[in-house]
Formats: structure tokens, C-alpha cells, sequence
């Protein structure tokens, strides 16, 4: 027994997790024979500390899966009548390429578009870099309802994206909307949070729903699905009129508060209260241990982006941070600098698409144009619709817009509706079905890849490789780059996948291999920096009023309407829409 036992080939290798979620999780990766036969958390990694979760678990099933996809397919049948042949990646490749530069020829590729679901690492990135050097504005995302608009909040607001400090533990968190435990959103880690409640933080949670989070909060608040921008006002009023602000912060680092005691002025607790279906004494309470317990930080989630006021909802909750004086405090929401790699911007190669703002479909949605993306729904009725002008050619990574847009069968008639779809998938999803070609991309273990990169975290991870991919899968870094040559721009483009990587690491002062030895690349952190250089607003302070909002005809200060659209035209859904849908 013992001979055969060294015959076999064993390896443990550390790298970290990615793709089920904006990943993070430090994972030991056993292999034997070239194949993944054990995940476990890393006990050595700062983050996670040995925990893994459901889906870090189910990655080995999920990378041997039968159902993988395994070759480049071309239709052979009419679309979506599951018939396929299979191609070669040249094939492929030359095919994609011809269909990128038909659509150049004919009107500058104004109706080619380019779109992904959540970011899993380099590849988006990349792929609004071949969008850039080929001149085409149109990167479809559904950025709308995942991050964007609180991205783009926080940014008006005080000049970087605040996120939660587990590590100078905050002595009490509120969770709003998020559900930590199960998703690891954004790459904050769901067992960071709970050692913080181990060590005894106060907890509030704020969800429809009982989550595991929820059963075990000091408080848990329970409110009408879509109220939380009546609920933090509510929240803000207490705070204002109760005199519970950092009256030194506020006095010093913010712009508009006379203006906010005066809107809030505007509205009754009762009226709040009725609007939320919480009572006058649960916003009360919520508002007097946040505002009372110090350093207390707040998780935000996915939650408040879906819904029809996202963006002044995260502005009312990053106000709620800086009134009570826990905006960049240790223990609070803070601003935690990348490490000093390639800028996104950079990466991108902006710089050679200036004029993309205006040729966007819809620049009228200025948050969205100010991120540089275009919202899925806009393109999706560009489609149907041909206005403001038709989408025909359209290449999707790493999504799955027939279950994840709105209206899936609006989404259907779209995509069906083009003249050619490729689809990068590891499986034959519903909407790869509808492809005219599908690529089979290599996935997390089985590339080298860091993340999360351009996730303002404050730090990178080395994911690298732990196998090889199936003989044909290739990763999606690879293709872009590969169609990037093919289209003629072989000098934006590298001659392999490291050299890509090192330029990245280059202005750390390092290559992929000693990223592989460090593991984690963190900016360098100091509490406070707005002591140092002032927040970067045109004030330079948390802007509570946003004159810029002004400008561009949206509401200056949170502004909670009772004409919002609800269920049945009636906030509480009465009559004949008796039940409130919302989703996790
Ligand atoms: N009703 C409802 N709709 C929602 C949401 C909700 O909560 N409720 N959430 C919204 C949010 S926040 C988001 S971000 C979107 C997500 O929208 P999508 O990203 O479109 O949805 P996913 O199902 O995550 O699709 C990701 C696809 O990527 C594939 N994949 C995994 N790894 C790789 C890889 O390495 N390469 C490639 N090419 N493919 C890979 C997976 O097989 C999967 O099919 O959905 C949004 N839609
Ligand atoms: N298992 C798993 N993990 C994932 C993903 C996945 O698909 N599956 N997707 C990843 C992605 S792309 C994202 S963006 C994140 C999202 O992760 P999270 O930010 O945690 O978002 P959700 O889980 O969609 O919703 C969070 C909570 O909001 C509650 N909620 C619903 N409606 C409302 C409301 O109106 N107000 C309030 N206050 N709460 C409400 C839900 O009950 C839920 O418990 O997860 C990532 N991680
Ligand atoms: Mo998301």
C-alpha cells in the first residue's frame, strides 16, 4: 500500500476564492493527480480565518460537472432549438472577430455591444478595454441594481466608497439590507462580521425577512420592502432632533446640515413611520443605539439598490455615517485605499475612447454615464425598440441576463432579436441556449487572476492557478485578449496572460510571482485622511446637500415622496394587490 500511495501525486496550494460571489475567502486547495480533491478555508488567511462557505465548498462539483461546457458550439439549427456543432477555437475566434468588425464597417459599432453579469476579476475590465480600443461605448451591466448606485452615492458625497471596518471592531453594527452570512457581498466576508458580534457588538438588522443575521439582532427592524429611504430619514430625524450628532464633524467636515435639519422638518414621525410600517418607537430606538454606540459601522447591501430610489437612499444612509460622526473613523465605514497598482482607468485605456460619454444610448441617466456603463434594460429596449438606435451584435461574459434582467420575456424577445449573440459560459445557461456561438471559458483554480480587482476594498488577492482547465476551456482574459489581436490592435494587447498580470503589479513594485508569495497586496490605510486633505468633494467636505444633484435636476437632500409608485397605486398594497414581492 504504501508504494502505491507515492506513486500519487499530492498537493496542497493556497489561493483564494472567486466567481460564486466577489469572492475573498483564503482557501487551501488539496490536488491529487492534476485534479481538485479537497477545499478547506485557510486558518492563515486574515479574512476568512478558516471559514468557507456553501459555495466554496460545492466548487470542486461544480468545476467536474458533466454539464460543462466543454467545446466552442456553433448553432446548427434554428436559434434556441438546442442543435449545436461543434467548432474550433479558430474558428471561433475568426467568426467573432469578423462580426466585431462587420459591425465597425457598417456604423462605427454603434449597434455592437458588449455586456457581463457580476465582475469576477480582471476579465470586465478587459473587456471595456477592447471596448475602449475599438471605439465601442456600450458595456452593458446590470450595475444599476448591484453597486453602482451606492458606488456612485458615496462618491457625490464625501469623494471615496466607505466600507465596514471589522477590524477596530465597531461595538455596534447596523445591517441594512444586507445578508452577510450567505453572500459574502463585495468581497466583506460574512465570518468577519460574526467575530465582531462574538466579541459582543450590539446588532440591528434591518430586512423584510427573518434572516439567520435577523434572529439574532439586539433589534431587528422589519419594514415595507422598498421603505428604507423613509426609514433612514425617519432614522436621521431622531438623530437630528434628539441632538445625537458628532456636532464636532458635522461642524467642521460637512456641507448642507442647516439644510437637512430644515428638510427633515418636513416630515412627522408618524407619517415616517406609517410609510414603513415601523412603529414611531422602532425608528427611535434604531436612531439612539446607532447614534449613541461609538465606533458603530454600517453594512449596507444589495437590498437598498433594488428599488426605484437607490441612489438617494444610499445618500441618506452615508449621511446617517457622517452626522454621527463615524464616516473614516476606525470601528466605522472607511476609506481604505487600493494598493498601488495599474489604475483602472489605465487599464481601460480611456484615454482612447474620450468621446465615449457622448455616444452612450442613454447619457440622460447621468449616474450610470458618470460610471461608464450602460443600464441592462436600456439596451435590452435599444434592441426591441431600435431607439435611440438598434443593438444588433452583442457579446456576453460571464452573465446570464434571461434569469437575471428584468421582464425576462422582454429579455427573451431581445435576444432572440439580434443578429448575432456569442455567449462565454461554463454552462449552456438559458441564455447561451439563445447563442449563435458559445465559448467555453476556464474558471476560478483553473487560470492565474487577482481580485477583486477595481473593488474599492482596499486590497488584492492572488488567485492562482491551482489546475489546468478542461484541454479546451480557456479563460475569458485570454479570449478578450486574443479578439483584441485578431481586431488588429496587437499593440494593446500582450503576448500572454503574466505579461498582462505584471503590468498590472507593476507600480507595486512587483510581478505575479511575488504576488503569488505575498498573497495579499493591501493600500496603505490611515484612519481620518480627510484630517490630512479634506474629502474630495468640490467643498471638500461630506456634501449632505449635493449642489451637483441640484445642477442636474435631482433631489439636492433625500427626498422621500408618498406619490412613489407602490404596489396597486397603495403603499400598504391594499385592495387588489394584497401581497409585496421582494427578493434575496
Ligand atoms: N430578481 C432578482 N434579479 C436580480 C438580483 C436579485 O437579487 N433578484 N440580483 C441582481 C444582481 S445584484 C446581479 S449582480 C445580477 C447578476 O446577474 P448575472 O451575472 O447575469 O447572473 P449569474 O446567474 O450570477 O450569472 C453569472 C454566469 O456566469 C457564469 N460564470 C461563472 N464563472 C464564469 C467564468 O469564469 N467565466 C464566464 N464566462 N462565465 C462564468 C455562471 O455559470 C453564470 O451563468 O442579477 C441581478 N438580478
Ligand atoms: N449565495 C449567493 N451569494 C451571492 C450571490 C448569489 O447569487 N448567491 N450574488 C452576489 C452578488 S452579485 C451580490 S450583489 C451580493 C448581494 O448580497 P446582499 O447584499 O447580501 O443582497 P441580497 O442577498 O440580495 O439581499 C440582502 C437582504 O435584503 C433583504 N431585503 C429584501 N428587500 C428589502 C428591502 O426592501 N429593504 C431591506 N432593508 N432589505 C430587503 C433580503 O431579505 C435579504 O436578506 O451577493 C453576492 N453573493
Ligand atoms: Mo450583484
Amino acid at each position: 500500500a504504501g508504494s502505491a500511495l507515492s506513486a500519487v501525486k499530492k498537493m496542497l496550494i493556497k489561493t483564494f476564492c472567486a466567481r460564486m460571489d466577489h469572492g475573498g475567502c483564503g482557501l487551501l486547495v488539496e490536488v491529487e493527480n492534476g485534479k481538485i480533491i479537497g477545499v478547506k478555508g485557510d486558518p492563515d488567511c486574515s479574512l476568512n480565518r478558516g471559514t468557507i462557505c456553501a459555495k466554496g465548498l460545492a466548487q470542486i462539483e461544480r468545476l467536474h460537472h458533466p454539464e460543462r461546457l466543454r467545446h466552442p458550439l456553433r448553432r446548427s439549427g434554428a436559434k434556441g432549438a438546442g442543435r449545436w456543432e461543434k467548432i474550433s477555437w479558430d474558428e471561433a475566434l475568426a467568426l467573432l472577430a469578423e462580426k466585431f468588425q462587420e459591425r465597425i464597417a457598417r456604423d462605427g459599432g454603434k449597434s455592437l455591444a458588449f455586456a457581463q453579469g457580476t465582475p469576477k476579476g480582471l476579465e470586465l475590465y478587459l473587456m471595456i478595454r477592447l471596448a475602449n480600443v475599438l471605439k465601442i461605448p456600450h458595456v452593458v451591466t446590470p450595475g444599476s441594481i448591484c453597486h453602482m448606485p451606492r458606488e456612485t452615492a458615496a462618491t457625490i458625497t464625501c469623494g471615496f466608497f466607505p466600507v465596514p471596518d471589522y477590524d477596530h471592531p465597531p461595538a455596534a453594527v447596523l445591517v441594512w439590507g444586507s445578508n452577510l452570512f450567505q453572500t459574502n457581498e463585495e468581497g466583506i466576508i460574512g465570518s468577519q462580521l460574526r467575530r465582531v458580534l462574538e466579541g459582543g457588538a450590539k446588532l440591528i438588522t434591518i430586512d423584510p425577512r427573518k434572516t439567520a443575521l435577523a434572529s439574532r439582532a439586539d433589534l431587528w427592524i422589519q419594514p415595507r420592502p422598498g421603505a428604507d429611504l423613509a426609514l433612514a430619514l425617519g432614522m436621521l430625524k431622531v438623530i437630528v432632533e434628539e441632538g445625537l450628532t458628532d456636532r464636532e464633524f458635522v461642524e467642521k467636515w460637512t456641507a448642507g446640515f442647516p439644510e437637512l435639519r430644515e428638510h427633515l422638518q418636513g416630515y412627522s414621525l408618524a407619517q415616517l413611520s406609517a410609510a414603513t410600517w415601523v412603529p414611531e418607537e422602532k425608528i427611535a430606538e434604531a436612531a439612539r443605539v446607532y447614534a449613541r454606540t461609538r465606533p458603530a459601522c454600517l453594512q449596507w447591501g444589495n437590498a437598498i439598490e433594488h428599488n426605484i430610489h437607490s441612489v438617494q437612499t444610499a445618500r441618506a444612509l452615508m449621511i446617517l455615517k457622517a452626522v454621527t460622526g463615524n464616516l473614516d473613523s476606525p470601528g466605522g465605514n472607511v476609506n481604505r485605499p487600493s494598493p498601488p497598482t495599474l489604475r483602472p482607468g489605465d487599464f481601460v485605456q480611456s484615454k482612447s475612447f474620450p468621446e465615449k460619454r457622448e455616444k452612450l444610448l442613454a447619457p440622460e441617466y447621468r449616474l450610470a454615464a458618470m460610471m461608464g456603463f450602460t443600464p441592462s434594460q436600456v439596451a435590452v429596449k435599444a434592441i426591441l425598440t431600435g431607439k435611440p438606435h438598434p443593438l444588433r451584435t452583442m457579446y456576453i461574459q460571464g452573465g446570464n441576463p434571461l434569469l437575471s434582467y428584468a421582464h425576462a420575456a422582454e429579455t427573451y424577445s431581445a435576444l432572440k432579436k439580434l443578429d448575432f449573440l456569442a455567449v462565454a459560459e461554463i454552462f449552456l445557461t438559458p441564455t447561451a441556449q439563445l447563442a449563435d456561438i458559445v465559448l467555453p471559458t476556464a474558471t476560478n483554480f483553473e487560470f492565474d487572476d487577482m481580485g477583486h480587482y477595481g473593488l474599492p476594498h482596499g486590497f488584492l488577492l492572488a488567485r492562482q492557478k491551482v489546475v489546468d482547465p478542461p484541454e479546451e476551456c480557456r479563460p475569458d482574459v485570454l479570449i478578450l485578449n486574443e479578439l483584441g489581436k485578431q481586431c488588429g490592435l496587437e499593440k494593446f494587447f500582450w503576448p500572454d496572460l503574466r505579461s498582462c498580470l505584471d503590468e498590472v503589479l507593476k507600480p507595486a513594485g512587483m510581478n505575479y510571482e511575488d504576488f503569488k508569495n505575498a498573497g495579499i497586496l493591501k493600500g496603505n490605510w490611515k484612519p481620518n485622511s480627510y484630517e490630512r486633505s479634506g474629502f474630495g468633494t468640490p467643498s471638500k467636505k461630506v456634501e449632505i446637500y449635493c449642489s451637483r444633484f441640484r445642477e442636474w435636476g435631482y433631489d439636492p437632500l433625500p427626498t422621500y415622496r408618498e406619490d412613489f409608485p407602490a404596489p396597486g397605486g397603495d403603499p400598504r398594497g391594499a385592495g387588489n394587490y394584497p401581497l409585496i414581492l421582494t427578493s434575496a
